[in-house]
């Protein structure tokens, strides 16, 4: 029989069962983390982003010793930029667009250096990892299909940034029916503001979005 684990979360427990669960890593990849890269040029403080490598890295370790699926996002678009409508290439920086030559080659383009993931959380042979256009990982991806059948219930969050992407992917999430839980310290914003109040929304009103805990929670969880 399958085991229910509990994870002490805000603003109550959580509980999953680790056979129908993933744990999903938003966009870790170089050109957010890693001074130098897209987002250091639009003048980002990213140290704030690199500082919780650690705490992800462990839970990882973690959970892939427990046994759960993980699943990875990259940002990135096709190199003719098919997927990048004009409302979001034309938005920001205008020295710096999607598709322009970056300080790690062309910005938030599959396969260029910048999207790579960074090495301490790199995927293992057979984890998947989905390029999503979008800030959300369900717009023109296969995410849907991929955790309908794996038989994903409950879905754990880490990665960058707190108000964008993985707020975006939650919400996706839990308008799909998934159970959803954020790792407070496994996640970041270049606006430390916004990550509390993205944190306070999502836990607000019962958990009107879902669940946020402390990675330490997990893994006395995960036993
Ligand atoms: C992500 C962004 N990954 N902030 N992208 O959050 O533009």
């Amino acid at each position: 029989t399958p085991v229910t684990r509990t994870v002490h979360a805000q603003p109550f427990d959580f509980r999953f069962e680790l056979a129908s669960s993933a744990l999903v890593i938003i966009d870790m990849q170089r050109d957010f983390i890693d001074p130098g890269g897209f987002g250091a040029s639009l003048g980002n403080d990213v140290s704030l982003l690199e500082a919780i490598v650690p705490a992800c890295q462990r839970t990882l370790q973690a959970w892939r010793a427990a046994g759960g699926l993980v699943l990875h996002t990259r940002e990135a678009h096709r190199p003719d930029l098919s997927d990048c409508p004009p409302a979001k290439r034309l938005r920001g920086n205008p020295r710096l667009r999607i598709g322009d030559a970056g300080p790690m080659g062309r910005v938030l383009i599959s396969g260029q250096p910048g999207v790579e993931i960074i090495a301490a959380l790199a995927p293992l042979p057979g984890e998947t990892v989905v390029d999503k256009p979008g800030k959300g990982m369900f717009h023109a991806t296969p995410v849907q299909e991929w955790l309908q059948r794996a038989g994903i219930r409950s879905l754990l969050f880490m990665g960058v940034t707190t108000e964008v992407c993985v707020q975006t992917s939650m919400r996706e999430a839990n308008d799909r029916g998934y159970e959803c839980l954020v790792l407070e310290d496994c996640t970041e914003s270049y606006f430390p503001a916004f990550k509390a109040q993205a944190l306070a929304m999502i836990r607000a009103q019962g958990g009107i979005v879902g669940w946020t805990a402390h990675s330490d929670a997990l893994l006395a969880a995960l036993g």
